[in-house]
């Protein structure tokens, strides 16, 4: 007797080790995190999906793209400047975050900084008694959006430029626009140093060391002091890294991992590493996708039809947000202070694009399969895929690298779009798969792609399909997809 309830323990224990035991009585630990993960503040920003970048300063004024530092500030003047109305109309049109050009590489500051008085303050705008930045910041409360900076660091202004004593000024201009201004979220460091500026009347070529005249580490930990979120875009992160052009598109392949030792600001010939990202990157920096609504950053009225149209900003949707990147749309307002009714119709336009093809998610209501799931747990079952949460997930056992996931709406349906998205808490991992539908009684590819990211959005022909099929052939370890969505 004794014996065999002995002999019994022992094979309860063997069943345990082999994995009889029902999954919802056994504890499946979740795969350990790939390579280098996102912060909070990171994760945030994926989560945007799309920001936008307001360019408005002298130029606006001049007709030009980059001020020369000699502006007179009398010609600033935005008669019905309305930075409620940005707001408004990003925030209908489905933005997270607006991102103001506080001084641009002109100098001229936006706000009235006590550091110089090449600012709003001796404008005729307000009688010098306006303020920009506080406007826009205001606007953005109002209609929850984050508030984001832009403080170019090149000044063709200051006489200083090219001594110590600029970057104090710097600081000392980064210390009033966060702690005065709000929660700040993201801070864009300009990596452009063309050299020709006024110079406080010097007009002449300047040149500095890219790589250390900024010394942007002591600049980063005196801003982290005062707000610890901030994310912090430059070629280089450490927040979010430039991806490589200004057309509005992310690498096919994009890594968010790479790896910054001998990046920095500026530094010329790296368009292709920081389009695409490394592999084996050893911090987590993604890119962000910045472009313009128009040809120019900043507003010219021989740019008025020059638009981008709905279908061009869509097709920018998809070849950034689409590629697992955030898509910063720069709007920049015209002379009265306003967006330009072109670029309204434009933005209205884009966000019903986005509303139609993305109407209803074709896998919302379907079941999912796969050909192997984690420990045979629930908890990492491929319905997690489709449970339209991105806090579950479907994940493989460790060993298994390459899996497919199978989504049966149950009817015959024209679907164009797949979007998939990994569980990026845990690290990006998927190197390449493809996309199959269930028609004509053969699986028939329809997509393939390499990274996926926080998001990858495929589209392909229009096709009749009651079954999909996503098949991941390669991933830096188990896969973890938390999103697949069908439309
Ligand atoms: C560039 C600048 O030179 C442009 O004027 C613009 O601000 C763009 C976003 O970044 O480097």
């Amino acid at each position: 007797m004794k014996l065999k309830k002995g002999l019994g323990i022992v094979i309860v224990s063997s069943f345990i080790s082999v994995g009889f035991l029902p999954a919802q009585v056994r504890k499946v630990e979740p795969p350990a995190p790939v390579g280098p993960v996102p912060s909070p503040a990171q994760l945030a920003w994926h989560q945007m999906e799309t920001n936008a970048f307001v360019h408005f300063t002298v130029n606006t004024f001049t007709d030009r793209e980059w001020g020369m530092g000699n502006e007179d500030p009398k010609v600033f003047n935005p008669g019905k400047l309305d930075a409620m109305q940005w707001a408004r109309v990003l925030k209908e049109t489905g933005f997270k975050q607006m991102i103001l050009t506080c001084k641009h590489h002109d100098g001229f500051c936006l706000w009235p900084s006590k550091y110089t008085d090449h600012s709003v303050k001796n404008s005729p705008w307000k009688n010098g008694k306006g303020d920009v930045v506080k406007e826009a910041s205001e606007a953005c409360k109002k209609y929850g959006l984050k508030f984001g900076v832009y403080l170019s660091p090149w000044d063709r202004n200051r006489a200083d430029y090219g001594k110590p004593e600029y970057i104090t000024y710097y600081r000392n201009q980064l210390k009033e626009l966060f702690t005065n201004y709000g929660p700040i979220t993201e801070m864009w460091f300009d990596g452009a140093n063309g050299g020709e500026g006024y110079y406080g009347g010097a007009n002449e070529n300047r040149q500095i060391d890219r790589r250390t005249y900024y010394d942007w580490p002591t600049t980063l930990d005196m801003v982290r002091q005062m707000q610890p979120n901030v994310i912090f875009f430059s070629d280089a992160g450490p927040g979010v890294r430039w991806v490589g052009n200004e057309n509005g598109t992310a690498g096919e392949t994009n890594w968010n991992t790479i790896t910054p030792d001998t990046l920095y600001a500026g530094k010329a010939g790296v368009e292709k590493l920081l389009n695409e990202g490394s592999e084996d990157g050893t911090k987590w920096i993604p890119a962000e996708v910045d472009v313009s609504i128009r040809p120019g950053w900043f507003y010219h009225k021989k740019e008025d039809s020059l638009v981008k149209t709905p279908e061009r900003l869509f097709e920018i949707y998809l070849t950034s947000v689409g590629r697992g990147s955030v898509l910063l749309l720069n709007v920049p307002p015209d002379q009265r202070g306003l967006f330009h009714e072109n670029d309204i119709k434009s933005l209205y336009g884009f966000r019903s694009i986005l509303q139609r093809e993305f109407a209803k998610n074709k896998a919302a209501e379907a079941s999912a399969t796969a050909t192997n799931y984690r420990g045979n747990a629930p908890s990492y079952a491929a319905g997690n895929a489709i449970d339209n949460s991105n806090e579950t997930y479907w994940a493989t056992d460790d060993n298994v690298t390459t899996a497919s996931l199978e989504i049966n709406t149950g009817k015959m349906q024209t679907i164009k779009y797949v979007v998939l998205q990994e569980y990026i808490k845990l690290g990006q991992r998927v190197k390449s798969f493809n996309v199959e539908v269930w028609a004509d009684n053969a699986w028939q590819q329809v997509a393939s792609g390499t990274t996926i990211g926080y998001k990858r959005i495929l589209k392909f022909s229009p096709v009749k399909a009651g079954k999909v099929r996503i098949n991941i052939t390669s991933s830096k370890a188990c896969p973890v997809i938390s999103n697949v969505a069908i439309y």
